[in-house]
Protein backbone atom coordinates (compact mmCIF):
# COMPACT_ATOMS: atom_id res chain seq x y z
CA UNK A 1 0.00 0.00 0.00
CA UNK A 2 2.66 2.33 -0.29
CA UNK A 3 1.33 3.45 -3.22
CA UNK A 4 -1.94 5.08 -1.67
CA UNK A 5 0.05 6.16 1.22
CA UNK A 6 2.45 7.87 -0.92
CA UNK A 7 -0.69 9.67 -2.95
CA UNK A 8 -2.62 10.15 0.65
CA UNK A 9 0.77 12.19 1.58
CA UNK A 10 1.24 14.00 -0.97
CA UNK A 11 -2.32 15.30 -1.29
CA UNK A 12 -2.37 16.08 2.85
CA UNK A 13 1.04 18.18 2.80
CA UNK A 14 -0.67 20.24 -0.74
CA UNK A 15 -3.62 20.85 1.44
CA UNK A 16 -1.82 21.59 4.64
CA UNK A 17 0.27 24.19 2.58
CA UNK A 18 -3.17 25.85 1.49
CA UNK A 19 -4.80 25.55 4.60
CA UNK A 20 -1.77 27.46 6.13
CA UNK A 21 -2.14 30.28 3.77
CA UNK A 22 -5.56 30.40 4.51
CA UNK A 23 -5.41 30.99 8.02
CA UNK A 24 -2.48 33.93 7.56
CA UNK A 25 -4.62 35.21 5.60
CA UNK A 26 -8.43 35.09 6.04
CA UNK A 27 -7.72 33.39 10.16
CA UNK A 28 -9.85 36.15 11.76
CA UNK A 29 -12.77 36.46 9.29
CA UNK A 30 -16.41 35.05 10.97
CA UNK A 31 -17.92 32.11 9.75
CA UNK A 32 -22.05 33.01 10.88
CA UNK A 33 -22.46 33.94 14.68
CA UNK A 34 -24.08 31.74 17.62
CA UNK A 35 -27.20 32.33 19.09
CA UNK A 36 -27.85 31.36 22.59
CA UNK A 37 -30.80 28.86 21.41
CA UNK A 38 -27.84 26.87 19.57
CA UNK A 39 -25.94 26.49 22.48
CA UNK A 40 -28.47 24.74 24.30
CA UNK A 41 -30.33 22.81 21.77
CA UNK A 42 -27.43 20.51 20.23
CA UNK A 43 -25.28 23.08 18.59
CA UNK A 44 -27.27 22.55 15.13
CA UNK A 45 -25.81 25.26 12.72
CA UNK A 46 -22.74 26.13 14.56
CA UNK A 47 -19.50 25.49 12.18
CA UNK A 48 -17.26 24.20 14.36
CA UNK A 49 -15.16 22.08 12.45
CA UNK A 50 -13.12 21.32 9.27
CA UNK A 51 -13.61 17.49 8.00
CA UNK A 52 -13.01 16.52 4.80
CA UNK A 53 -13.90 13.42 3.43
CA UNK A 54 -17.14 14.38 2.69
CA UNK A 55 -19.68 17.17 2.84
CA UNK A 56 -23.63 16.97 3.68
CA UNK A 57 -26.36 19.37 1.86
CA UNK A 58 -29.50 20.01 3.42
CA UNK A 59 -31.80 19.63 0.12
CA UNK A 60 -29.36 17.32 -1.45
CA UNK A 61 -27.52 15.05 1.48
CA UNK A 62 -24.43 13.49 1.33
CA UNK A 63 -21.45 14.28 -1.15
CA UNK A 64 -18.25 12.21 -0.96
CA UNK A 65 -15.53 14.68 -2.34
CA UNK A 66 -18.45 16.20 -4.27
CA UNK A 67 -19.71 13.13 -5.48
CA UNK A 68 -23.33 12.17 -4.61
CA UNK A 69 -24.36 8.58 -4.27
CA UNK A 70 -26.44 7.70 -7.68
CA UNK A 71 -23.20 9.22 -9.78
CA UNK A 72 -20.83 6.82 -7.32
CA UNK A 73 -22.91 3.66 -8.18
CA UNK A 74 -21.62 4.14 -11.50
CA UNK A 75 -18.18 5.51 -11.18
CA UNK A 76 -16.67 3.59 -8.18
CA UNK A 77 -15.33 -0.01 -9.54
CA UNK A 78 -17.75 -2.85 -9.10
CA UNK A 79 -16.49 -6.05 -8.34
CA UNK A 80 -16.47 -8.85 -11.56
CA UNK A 81 -20.01 -9.98 -12.04
CA UNK A 82 -21.25 -7.45 -9.12
CA UNK A 83 -23.43 -4.12 -9.59
CA UNK A 84 -22.90 -2.45 -6.89
CA UNK A 85 -19.79 -0.32 -6.13
CA UNK A 86 -17.18 -1.84 -3.21
CA UNK A 87 -16.61 -0.40 -0.70
CA UNK A 88 -12.64 -0.13 -0.98
CA UNK A 89 -13.24 2.59 -3.70
CA UNK A 90 -15.28 4.90 -1.12
CA UNK A 91 -12.22 4.53 1.10
CA UNK A 92 -9.95 5.53 -1.80
CA UNK A 93 -12.16 8.29 -2.73
CA UNK A 94 -12.07 10.06 0.96
CA UNK A 95 -8.85 9.56 1.32
CA UNK A 96 -7.26 10.44 -1.70
CA UNK A 97 -9.70 12.92 -3.24
CA UNK A 98 -9.70 10.85 -5.91
CA UNK A 99 -11.53 8.33 -8.21
CA UNK A 100 -9.78 4.65 -8.48
CA UNK A 101 -9.39 2.28 -10.72
CA UNK A 102 -10.25 -0.73 -10.88
CA UNK A 103 -6.88 -1.87 -10.17
CA UNK A 104 -6.53 0.61 -7.19
CA UNK A 105 -9.43 -0.79 -5.76
CA UNK A 106 -8.31 -4.62 -6.17
CA UNK A 107 -5.34 -3.68 -4.69
CA UNK A 108 -6.93 -2.58 -1.50
CA UNK A 109 -9.09 -5.59 -1.48
CA UNK A 110 -6.01 -8.13 -1.42
CA UNK A 111 -4.59 -5.28 1.05
CA UNK A 112 -6.77 -5.66 3.73
CA UNK A 113 -7.27 -9.94 3.37
CA UNK A 114 -3.92 -9.62 3.74
CA UNK A 115 -3.71 -7.34 6.52
CA UNK A 116 -6.72 -9.61 8.39
CA UNK A 117 -4.83 -12.61 8.68
CA UNK A 118 -3.98 -13.81 12.23
CA UNK A 119 -6.02 -11.19 14.25
CA UNK A 120 -4.82 -11.97 17.97
CA UNK A 121 -6.68 -14.62 19.98
CA UNK A 122 -7.17 -12.21 22.89
CA UNK A 123 -9.51 -10.49 20.81
CA UNK A 124 -11.98 -12.73 20.48
CA UNK A 125 -11.31 -14.47 23.98
CA UNK A 126 -12.39 -11.16 25.10
CA UNK A 127 -15.48 -10.93 23.37
CA UNK A 128 -16.29 -14.54 24.50
CA UNK A 129 -15.45 -13.24 28.21
CA UNK A 130 -19.01 -11.39 27.60
CA UNK A 131 -22.67 -13.73 28.69
CA UNK A 132 -24.30 -14.10 25.18
CA UNK A 133 -27.07 -12.00 25.81
CA UNK A 134 -24.69 -9.06 25.69
CA UNK A 135 -25.85 -6.57 22.83
CA UNK A 136 -24.07 -7.27 19.75
CA UNK A 137 -22.34 -3.30 19.61
CA UNK A 138 -21.12 -4.20 23.13
CA UNK A 139 -19.37 -7.10 22.35
CA UNK A 140 -17.95 -5.28 18.79
CA UNK A 141 -16.74 -2.53 20.69
CA UNK A 142 -15.14 -4.46 23.06
CA UNK A 143 -13.64 -6.98 20.38
CA UNK A 144 -12.15 -3.25 18.97
CA UNK A 145 -11.00 -1.99 21.98
CA UNK A 146 -9.29 -5.60 22.66
CA UNK A 147 -7.27 -5.14 19.24
CA UNK A 148 -5.74 -1.95 20.66
CA UNK A 149 -2.70 -3.78 21.62
CA UNK A 150 -1.96 -3.82 18.11
CA UNK A 151 -1.96 0.21 17.76
CA UNK A 152 1.34 1.01 16.08
CA UNK A 153 0.79 5.06 17.03
CA UNK A 154 0.36 3.89 20.71
CA UNK A 155 3.20 2.18 20.66
CA UNK A 156 5.26 4.42 18.95
CA UNK A 157 3.85 7.08 20.73
CA UNK A 158 5.16 5.53 24.02
CA UNK A 159 8.20 5.21 22.42
CA UNK A 160 8.73 8.85 21.59
CA UNK A 161 7.83 9.84 18.23
CA UNK A 162 8.39 13.58 15.96
CA UNK A 163 4.77 14.82 15.30
CA UNK A 164 5.44 15.42 11.64
CA UNK A 165 5.41 11.22 11.66
CA UNK A 166 1.44 10.68 13.10
CA UNK A 167 -0.01 10.24 9.80
CA UNK A 168 2.24 7.46 9.06
CA UNK A 169 1.59 5.45 11.62
CA UNK A 170 -2.27 6.37 12.18
CA UNK A 171 -2.36 5.77 8.24
CA UNK A 172 -0.96 2.28 9.03
CA UNK A 173 -3.34 1.78 12.39
CA UNK A 174 -6.42 2.68 10.03
CA UNK A 175 -5.79 0.10 7.57
CA UNK A 176 -5.20 -3.01 10.38
CA UNK A 177 -8.15 -1.64 11.80
CA UNK A 178 -10.58 -1.57 8.74
CA UNK A 179 -9.48 -4.66 7.56
CA UNK A 180 -10.00 -6.48 10.45
CA UNK A 181 -12.99 -4.82 11.42
CA UNK A 182 -15.39 -7.77 9.65
CA UNK A 183 -13.26 -10.53 11.10
CA UNK A 184 -14.38 -8.86 14.43
CA UNK A 185 -18.49 -8.10 13.30
CA UNK A 186 -18.29 -11.96 11.96
CA UNK A 187 -17.31 -13.33 15.07
CA UNK A 188 -19.97 -11.30 17.12
CA UNK A 189 -22.94 -12.61 14.71
CA UNK A 190 -21.38 -16.31 14.54
CA UNK A 191 -21.40 -15.84 18.69
CA UNK A 192 -24.31 -14.78 19.34
CA UNK A 193 -26.46 -16.25 16.55
CA UNK A 194 -25.25 -19.16 14.64
CA UNK A 195 -23.38 -21.08 18.09
CA UNK A 196 -20.13 -20.27 17.84
CA UNK A 197 -17.17 -21.14 15.24
CA UNK A 198 -13.84 -19.38 14.05
CA UNK A 199 -14.06 -17.48 11.13
CA UNK A 200 -11.35 -16.76 8.75
CA UNK A 201 -10.59 -14.22 5.63
CA UNK A 202 -10.27 -15.49 2.55
CA UNK A 203 -7.20 -13.42 0.10
CA UNK A 204 -8.93 -13.68 -3.03
CA UNK A 205 -12.16 -12.34 -1.62
CA UNK A 206 -13.09 -8.49 -1.85
CA UNK A 207 -13.80 -6.71 2.00
CA UNK A 208 -17.77 -7.47 1.47
CA UNK A 209 -17.17 -10.58 -0.04
CA UNK A 210 -15.14 -11.88 3.01
CA UNK A 211 -17.70 -10.60 5.34
CA UNK A 212 -20.81 -12.48 3.78
CA UNK A 213 -18.96 -15.48 3.63
CA UNK A 214 -17.53 -15.44 6.61
CA UNK A 215 -20.84 -14.68 8.52
CA UNK A 216 -22.31 -17.14 6.35
CA UNK A 217 -24.43 -15.48 3.78
CA UNK A 218 -23.77 -16.55 0.03
CA UNK A 219 -27.20 -16.19 -1.53
CA UNK A 220 -27.29 -14.12 -4.40
CA UNK A 221 -27.73 -10.15 -3.96
CA UNK A 222 -26.49 -10.56 -0.22
CA UNK A 223 -22.61 -9.69 -1.20
CA UNK A 224 -24.09 -6.92 -3.66
CA UNK A 225 -26.09 -5.14 -0.78
CA UNK A 226 -23.23 -5.48 1.56
CA UNK A 227 -21.04 -3.69 -0.96
CA UNK A 228 -24.10 -1.09 -1.47
CA UNK A 229 -24.53 -1.04 2.62
CA UNK A 230 -20.99 -0.93 3.58
CA UNK A 231 -20.57 2.22 0.50
CA UNK A 232 -23.43 4.37 1.69
CA UNK A 233 -23.38 4.38 5.59
CA UNK A 234 -19.65 5.11 4.97
CA UNK A 235 -19.52 9.20 5.92
CA UNK A 236 -21.65 11.97 6.68
CA UNK A 237 -19.62 14.96 7.13
CA UNK A 238 -18.36 15.27 10.62
CA UNK A 239 -20.69 16.67 12.95
CA UNK A 240 -22.81 13.18 13.07
CA UNK A 241 -22.20 11.79 16.55
CA UNK A 242 -20.17 8.50 15.47
CA UNK A 243 -17.63 11.17 13.37
CA UNK A 244 -17.74 13.88 15.76
CA UNK A 245 -16.56 11.58 18.39
CA UNK A 246 -14.08 9.75 16.62
CA UNK A 247 -12.38 12.97 15.97
CA UNK A 248 -13.01 14.62 19.24
CA UNK A 249 -11.32 11.87 21.04
CA UNK A 250 -8.72 11.76 18.03
CA UNK A 251 -7.96 14.99 18.87
CA UNK A 252 -6.13 13.87 22.14
CA UNK A 253 -4.00 12.01 20.01
CA UNK A 254 -5.69 9.00 21.26
CA UNK A 255 -4.96 6.30 18.16
CA UNK A 256 -6.86 5.02 15.62
CA UNK A 257 -8.66 1.98 17.97
CA UNK A 258 -9.73 4.30 21.05
CA UNK A 259 -11.03 7.01 18.33
CA UNK A 260 -12.77 4.40 16.25
CA UNK A 261 -14.58 2.56 19.27
CA UNK A 262 -15.37 5.94 21.09
CA UNK A 263 -17.70 7.02 18.22
CA UNK A 264 -18.82 3.32 18.02
CA UNK A 265 -20.45 3.94 20.94
CA UNK A 266 -22.22 7.10 19.80
CA UNK A 267 -23.23 4.85 16.72
CA UNK A 268 -25.19 2.36 19.45
CA UNK A 269 -27.01 5.45 20.43
CA UNK A 270 -30.93 5.39 19.68
CA UNK A 271 -31.15 8.50 17.74
CA UNK A 272 -28.50 7.81 15.95
CA UNK A 273 -27.48 4.05 14.16
CA UNK A 274 -29.45 2.20 16.52
CA UNK A 275 -32.10 3.47 14.64
CA UNK A 276 -32.00 0.88 11.85
CA UNK A 277 -32.76 -1.89 14.56
CA UNK A 278 -35.82 0.20 16.14
CA UNK A 279 -36.90 0.71 12.90
CA UNK A 280 -37.58 -2.90 11.94
CA UNK A 281 -37.98 -3.34 15.74
CA UNK A 282 -41.06 -0.87 15.46
CA UNK A 283 -42.31 -2.43 12.30
CA UNK A 284 -42.45 -5.76 13.28
CA UNK A 285 -44.29 -4.79 16.76
CA UNK A 286 -46.59 -3.22 14.10
CA UNK A 287 -47.62 -6.20 12.39
CA UNK A 288 -47.84 -8.18 15.85
CA UNK A 289 -49.99 -5.83 17.28
CA UNK A 290 -52.13 -5.24 14.09
CA UNK A 291 -52.60 -8.28 13.03
CA UNK A 292 -51.14 -7.98 9.73
CA UNK A 293 -48.65 -8.58 7.18
CA UNK A 294 -48.87 -5.59 5.20
CA UNK A 295 -50.65 -2.62 7.20
CA UNK A 296 -52.96 -0.38 4.99
CA UNK A 297 -51.96 3.54 5.15
CA UNK A 298 -54.91 3.90 8.01
CA UNK A 299 -53.81 1.29 10.33
CA UNK A 300 -49.66 2.46 9.93
CA UNK A 301 -51.22 6.66 10.43
CA UNK A 302 -52.78 4.91 13.73
CA UNK A 303 -49.76 3.33 14.70
CA UNK A 304 -47.69 6.34 13.83
CA UNK A 305 -50.57 8.62 16.13
CA UNK A 306 -50.09 5.75 18.68
CA UNK A 307 -46.39 5.52 19.15
CA UNK A 308 -46.20 9.48 19.17
CA UNK A 309 -48.74 9.79 22.03
CA UNK A 310 -46.81 7.44 23.98
CA UNK A 311 -43.88 10.16 23.80
CA UNK A 312 -41.99 7.95 21.37
CA UNK A 313 -40.10 9.07 18.21
CA UNK A 314 -40.93 7.44 14.89
CA UNK A 315 -37.48 5.91 14.16
CA UNK A 316 -36.34 6.48 10.81
CA UNK A 317 -37.68 9.75 9.99
CA UNK A 318 -36.25 12.83 10.93
CA UNK A 319 -32.78 13.86 10.72
CA UNK A 320 -30.76 17.10 12.64
CA UNK A 321 -29.21 18.49 9.10
CA UNK A 322 -31.46 16.60 6.51
CA UNK A 323 -34.18 18.63 4.69
CA UNK A 324 -35.66 16.19 2.02
CA UNK A 325 -35.15 12.25 2.01
CA UNK A 326 -31.94 11.00 2.04
CA UNK A 327 -30.87 10.04 -0.45
CA UNK A 328 -29.35 7.06 1.00
CA UNK A 329 -32.67 6.21 1.67
CA UNK A 330 -33.00 6.19 -2.27
CA UNK A 331 -30.50 4.08 -2.90
CA UNK A 332 -31.50 1.25 -0.90
CA UNK A 333 -35.79 1.66 -2.18
CA UNK A 334 -33.92 1.53 -5.91
CA UNK A 335 -32.17 -1.63 -4.89
CA UNK A 336 -35.33 -2.88 -3.71
CA UNK A 337 -36.75 -2.23 -6.72
CA UNK A 338 -34.70 -3.93 -8.71
CA UNK A 339 -34.23 -7.42 -6.55
CA UNK A 340 -37.60 -7.62 -4.46
CA UNK A 341 -39.91 -5.35 -5.28
CA UNK A 342 -43.14 -7.89 -3.90
CA UNK A 343 -41.57 -8.35 -0.51
CA UNK A 344 -44.37 -7.63 1.85
CA UNK A 345 -41.93 -6.30 4.55
CA UNK A 346 -40.12 -3.95 1.27
CA UNK A 347 -43.44 -2.76 0.63
CA UNK A 348 -44.56 -1.89 4.01
CA UNK A 349 -41.11 -0.03 3.89
CA UNK A 350 -42.94 2.09 1.36
CA UNK A 351 -46.29 2.36 2.48
CA UNK A 352 -45.00 3.56 5.82
CA UNK A 353 -42.97 6.26 3.52
CA UNK A 354 -45.91 7.66 1.98
CA UNK A 355 -48.03 7.28 5.51
CA UNK A 356 -45.81 9.21 7.54
CA UNK A 357 -44.32 12.23 6.51
CA UNK A 358 -47.39 14.17 6.37
CA UNK A 359 -48.57 13.03 10.23
CA UNK A 360 -44.81 14.43 11.13
CA UNK A 361 -45.44 17.78 9.45
CA UNK A 362 -48.85 18.29 10.99
CA UNK A 363 -47.01 18.33 14.29
CA UNK A 364 -45.56 21.44 13.21
CA UNK A 365 -42.44 21.06 15.25
CA UNK A 366 -40.05 18.23 13.36
CA UNK A 367 -37.85 19.82 10.99
CA UNK A 368 -37.49 16.80 8.71
CA UNK A 369 -40.31 14.73 8.21
CA UNK A 370 -38.50 12.81 5.75
CA UNK A 371 -36.94 9.06 5.87
CA UNK A 372 -33.20 8.42 7.21
CA UNK A 373 -30.98 6.07 5.98
CA UNK A 374 -32.03 3.28 8.96
CA UNK A 375 -35.98 3.59 8.04
CA UNK A 376 -34.70 0.96 4.69
CA UNK A 377 -32.00 -1.26 5.64
CA UNK A 378 -33.35 -3.50 7.99
CA UNK A 379 -36.02 -4.64 5.03
CA UNK A 380 -33.02 -5.54 2.55
CA UNK A 381 -31.43 -7.61 5.33
CA UNK A 382 -34.43 -9.28 6.78
CA UNK A 383 -35.11 -9.90 2.99
CA UNK A 384 -31.99 -11.77 2.76
CA UNK A 385 -32.87 -13.64 6.16
CA UNK A 386 -31.10 -11.92 7.93
CA UNK A 387 -34.10 -11.36 10.81
CA UNK A 388 -31.35 -10.58 14.21
CA UNK A 389 -32.06 -7.30 14.06
CA UNK A 390 -29.88 -6.25 17.33
CA UNK A 391 -26.81 -6.47 15.25
CA UNK A 392 -27.74 -3.99 12.28
CA UNK A 393 -25.75 -1.49 14.09
CA UNK A 394 -22.87 -3.18 13.64
CA UNK A 395 -22.98 -3.74 10.19
CA UNK A 396 -23.39 0.16 10.22
CA UNK A 397 -20.29 0.62 12.20
CA UNK A 398 -17.93 -1.43 9.75
CA UNK A 399 -19.10 0.34 6.84
CA UNK A 400 -18.96 4.07 9.33
CA UNK A 401 -15.21 3.08 10.23
CA UNK A 402 -14.28 4.02 6.43
CA UNK A 403 -15.28 7.74 6.30
CA UNK A 404 -14.19 7.79 10.07
CA UNK A 405 -10.58 6.60 9.77
CA UNK A 406 -10.14 8.37 6.41
CA UNK A 407 -11.01 11.34 8.47
CA UNK A 408 -8.50 11.32 11.35
CA UNK A 409 -5.14 9.90 8.83
CA UNK A 410 -6.33 13.58 7.35
CA UNK A 411 -6.66 15.28 10.88
CA UNK A 412 -2.81 14.10 11.72
CA UNK A 413 -1.59 14.96 8.15
CA UNK A 414 -2.65 18.72 8.41
CA UNK A 415 -1.85 18.54 12.05
CA UNK A 416 -5.23 19.28 13.82
CA UNK A 417 -5.12 20.37 17.36
CA UNK A 418 -6.45 19.07 20.62
CA UNK A 419 -10.05 19.86 19.95
CA UNK A 420 -11.63 21.84 23.02
CA UNK A 421 -14.75 24.01 22.41
CA UNK A 422 -15.67 27.05 25.46
CA UNK A 423 -18.79 25.94 27.89
CA UNK A 424 -20.77 27.88 30.01
CA UNK A 425 -22.98 27.68 32.89
CA UNK A 426 -26.73 28.91 32.70
CA UNK A 427 -25.69 31.23 36.02
CA UNK A 428 -23.19 32.93 32.74
CA UNK A 429 -25.97 32.77 30.52
CA UNK A 430 -28.22 34.43 33.07
CA UNK A 431 -25.57 37.31 34.26
CA UNK A 432 -24.74 38.31 30.44
CA UNK A 433 -28.36 38.36 29.86
CA UNK A 434 -28.64 41.03 32.90
CA UNK A 435 -25.16 42.88 31.11
CA UNK A 436 -22.89 41.51 33.74
CA UNK A 437 -19.55 40.78 32.47
CA UNK A 438 -19.01 37.05 31.77
CA UNK A 439 -15.97 34.85 31.68
CA UNK A 440 -16.95 34.60 27.14
CA UNK A 441 -16.92 38.58 27.06
N1 LIG B 1 -40.58 11.11 15.56
C1 LIG B 1 -41.13 11.86 16.54
N2 LIG B 1 -40.66 13.05 16.92
C2 LIG B 1 -39.61 13.53 16.22
C3 LIG B 1 -39.01 12.85 15.17
C4 LIG B 1 -39.54 11.56 14.85
N3 LIG B 1 -39.02 10.81 13.90
N4 LIG B 1 -38.00 13.58 14.68
C5 LIG B 1 -37.94 14.71 15.42
N5 LIG B 1 -38.92 14.68 16.35
C6 LIG B 1 -39.18 15.66 17.40
C7 LIG B 1 -37.94 15.84 18.28
O1 LIG B 1 -37.87 14.79 19.23
C8 LIG B 1 -38.18 17.21 18.86
O2 LIG B 1 -39.18 17.07 19.85
P1 LIG B 1 -39.15 17.99 21.18
O3 LIG B 1 -39.17 19.41 20.69
O4 LIG B 1 -40.40 17.58 21.89
O5 LIG B 1 -37.89 17.66 21.91
C9 LIG B 1 -38.80 17.96 17.67
O6 LIG B 1 -39.37 16.93 16.82
C10 LIG B 1 -37.83 18.78 16.87
O7 LIG B 1 -36.79 17.95 16.44
P2 LIG B 1 -35.94 18.31 15.12
O8 LIG B 1 -35.30 19.63 15.36
O9 LIG B 1 -36.78 18.14 13.91
O10 LIG B 1 -34.87 17.14 15.09
P3 LIG B 1 -33.50 17.01 15.88
O11 LIG B 1 -32.43 17.63 15.06
O12 LIG B 1 -33.63 17.48 17.29
O13 LIG B 1 -33.32 15.43 15.93
C11 LIG B 1 -33.24 13.21 15.15
C12 LIG B 1 -32.93 14.67 14.82
C13 LIG B 1 -32.67 12.34 14.04
C14 LIG B 1 -32.59 12.83 16.46
C15 LIG B 1 -34.78 13.04 15.24
O14 LIG B 1 -35.36 13.35 13.99
C16 LIG B 1 -35.21 11.65 15.66
O15 LIG B 1 -35.26 11.37 16.86
N6 LIG B 1 -35.53 10.73 14.68
C17 LIG B 1 -35.87 9.37 15.01
C18 LIG B 1 -34.64 8.54 15.32
C19 LIG B 1 -33.82 8.29 14.08
O16 LIG B 1 -34.32 7.87 13.05
N7 LIG B 1 -32.50 8.51 14.18
C20 LIG B 1 -31.57 8.28 13.07
C21 LIG B 1 -31.11 9.57 12.41
C22 LIG B 1 -30.15 9.36 11.27
C23 LIG B 1 -28.87 8.76 11.77
O17 LIG B 1 -28.10 9.34 12.48
N8 LIG B 1 -28.67 7.53 11.44
O18 LIG B 1 -27.69 6.84 12.00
Amino acid sequence: MEKLKTLFKSKADALAGEIKDIIKEHGTKKIGEVQLAQIYQGMRGITGMVYETSLLDAQDGIRFRGHAIADLQKKLPHADGGHEPLPEGIFYLMLTGELPTKADVAELSKDWAARAQNTPAHVFKAIDALPINTHPMTQYVVGVMALQTESIFAKKYAAGVNKKDYWSIMFDDSMNLIARLPVIAAYVYKRKYKGGGTVSVDPALDWSANFAKMIGYDKPGFTDLMRLYFTIHADHEGGNVSAHTTHLVGSALSDAYLSYAAGMNGLAGPLHGLANQEVIKWIFEMQKSLGSEQPTGEQIAAYVQKTLSEGKVVPGYGHAVLRKTDPRFTAQQEFAKKYMPNDPLVQTVWKIYETVPPILQSLGKIKNPWPNVDAHSGALLTHYGMKDYEYYTVLFGVSRALGVLAALCWSRALGFPLERPKSVTTENVKAWLKGVDTIWD
